[in-house]
Order: structure tokens, then C-alpha cells, then sequence
């Protein structure tokens, strides 16, 4: 630990963050895997695929739907609210998300009175409060941000072409925007990299932290499991992030 709060103390170190859905457990966002897991009730494949769309949207929109509703009622955790600061006190600092919650950019409005843009929140899979057109019309942005939490038909319709719209998040098998990837990859250039609530079996976003070590970084896990990337990094704290987060930045304060 200390070694990690020594190279945290300088304000010009560069810092990159990886979080998973863990770092959003304490807000009451379930996680995927592990025994309270979404997947636990739901397999992959039946829903966050592209061919689950087009085999039973409703389904699929139904799922998205009542998480939607169950997100809206939570809000952000110590660990997203010390990761928003930290995106003020550090001048290298970047945070990458696999999350769609939208929990990150709720914590750094709060932190910093002005909304995230795409270089304060890289989001690898999207989010659940965008859409964009299935057919892909014209008319239509690549997404848009619709929050609406009780759509009046479900698969709610494209305002462009009047057909489907999708939920703006990136499912298996899809591939995710590559100027995305190209933010994620060049913040593995970094000298500290910290991977938190992730279980690191999707690919490509546990491959960043391979790409880390690689870069040199000091590789450290936050994670009350062990993982995928647990026996990889230089040092694995074992906890909940949103108790060692705090405890982290209280002692680089100190
Ligand atoms: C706590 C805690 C607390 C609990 N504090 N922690 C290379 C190798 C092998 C396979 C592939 C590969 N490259 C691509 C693939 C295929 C595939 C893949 O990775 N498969 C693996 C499962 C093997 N990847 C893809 O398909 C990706 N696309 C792609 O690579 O395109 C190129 C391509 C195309 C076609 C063919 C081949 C390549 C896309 C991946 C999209 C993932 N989408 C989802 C759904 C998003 C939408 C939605 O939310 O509905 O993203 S799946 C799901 O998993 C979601 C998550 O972002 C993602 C990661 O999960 P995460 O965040 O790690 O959550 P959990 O639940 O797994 O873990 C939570 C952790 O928190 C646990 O460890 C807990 O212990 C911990 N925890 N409480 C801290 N308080
Ligand atoms: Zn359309």
C-alpha cells in the first residue's frame, strides 16, 4: 500500500483508472458475474447480443428497461466521488469505465459543477442512457441520450424512420468505437494503473491492463475477489473500492 501512496503523492503522476462494475456495488447497481450477479438470472446470450435483438427485442428492451429504472434510483458511491476528485487534483489522470451507468459522470458533475465530456469519462461499452436507430437510417445521430424511464411502447421507435431503436450500449460480439479504444489504449502510457470491480474477463478492456505492465506502470487491483488479473499486478488490495478508495486518498492527503 505504501509504495502505491508514495507514487500518489505527486501531483504530476500519471494516473489511469479501469473500472468494472464493482465500483458501482455499494450504490445498489448490480454487478454482472458472482453470486448477486445479473448474469445469475439472465444468460449473456439471451440478452446482450445483437442476435438476441433481433430475436426478441421486447425481451431484450424489458431487461434495459427495468435497469434503467433501477439505476435512476441509485446515485454515486465514495469511490466514484474520490475518482471524480482525483480528476481535479491530478494533471494526468484518466479514467476509463466499462460502465454504462452513468455513475462517473454523475460524481464528476458533482466534483466539478460542469458535465463529463468524453476525455473525462472514457466509456469502453457505452451507455444505458443513450439509443441509437437498429436500421441505422439516415436521418438518424450515430446515438442520442434518451433517459426516459417508462417508454410508451417497448421496443420504443426511432424518431428518424418510425423503427426500432437499441439500447447505445456495446454487446458481445460488436465492436467497440475505435476512437474509443485508441483513448483507452494511449492512457495505458501511464505510471500508475489501478484496475477497480472489474472480474477482468472481457476482452479488449482486461487486456489494458496487461498493456499497462507492459508500459511500465505499477499495476494495482481494488477487488473484494479475487480475479483474472489478480496474480498479474504488483499490488491486489482486497476490499470493497468504496471503502479502499477512501482510505487511499485519505492517506495521500495526509
Ligand atoms: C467489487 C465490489 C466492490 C463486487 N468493490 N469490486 C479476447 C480474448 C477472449 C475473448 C475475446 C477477446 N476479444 C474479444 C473477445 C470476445 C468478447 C469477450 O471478451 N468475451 C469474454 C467473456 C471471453 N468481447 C467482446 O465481444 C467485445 N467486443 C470486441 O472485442 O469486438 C471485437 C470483436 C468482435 C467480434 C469478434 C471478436 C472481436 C465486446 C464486449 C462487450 C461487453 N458488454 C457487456 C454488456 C454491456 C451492456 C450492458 O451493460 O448491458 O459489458 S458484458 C458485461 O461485462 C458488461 C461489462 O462492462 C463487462 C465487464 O464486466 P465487469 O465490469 O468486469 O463486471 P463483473 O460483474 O464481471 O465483475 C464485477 C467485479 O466487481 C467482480 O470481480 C467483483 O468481485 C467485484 N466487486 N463488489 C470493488 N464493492
Ligand atoms: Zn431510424
Amino acid at each position: 500500500m505504501q509504495a502505491l501512496v508514495d507514487r500518489l503523492r505527486r501531483p504530476d503522476a500519471r494516473i489511469t483508472v479501469l473500472t468494472g462494475a464493482g465500483v458501482s456495488a455499494a450504490s445498489g447497481v448490480p454487478t454482472f458475474r458472482g453470486a448477486d450477479g445479473l448474469w445469475k438470472n439472465f444468460r449473456p446470450e439471451t440478452l446482450a447480443t445483437a442476435e438476441a435483438f433481433g430475436r426478441d427485442p421486447k425481451l431484450v428492451w424489458e431487461w434495459y428497461a427495468w435497469r434503467r429504472s433501477l439505476i435512476a434510483a441509485c446515485d454515486p458511491n465514495p469511490a466514484h466521488r474520490v475518482l471524480a476528485e482525483w480528476s481535479r487534483r491530478f494533471e494526468n489522470f484518466r479514467l476509463i469505465t466499462q460502465n454504462v451507468d452513468g455513475l462517473h459522470e454523475s460524481a464528476f458533475a458533482e466534483a466539478t459543477a460542469r458535465q463529463a465530456g468524453p476525455s473525462d469519462v472514457i466509456r469502453l461499452h457505452g451507455s444505458i442512457w443513450e439509443v441509437s436507430c437498429w436500421q441505422g437510417c439516415a436521418k438518424s445521430p450515430a446515438r442520442w441520450r434518451d433517459e426516459t424511464l417508462s417508454f410508451a411502447e417497448l421496443p420504443p421507435r426511432c424518431p428518424h424512420c418510425g423503427g426500432m431503436v437499441r439500447p447505445g450500449v456495446v454487446w458481445f460480439g460488436e465492436t467497440l468505437e475505435p476512437d474509443v479504444v485508441q483513448q483507452a489504449s494511449d492512457a495505458t502510457e501511464c505510471e500508475v494503473f489501478i484496475t477497480v470491480g472489474t472480474s477482468a474477463i472481457v476482452y479488449p478492456a482486461a487486456g489494458f491492463i496487461t498493456a499497462a505492465r507492459q508500459n511500465g506502470a505499477f499495476t494495482v487491483e481494488i477487488n473484494p475477489e479475487a480475479t483474472a488479473a489478480t496474480h498479474t499486478v504488483d499490488l491486489a488490495l482486497t476490499g470493497g473500492a468504496e471503502k479502499l478508495l477512501p482510505d487511499i486518498d485519505r492517506q495521500i492527503s495526509a
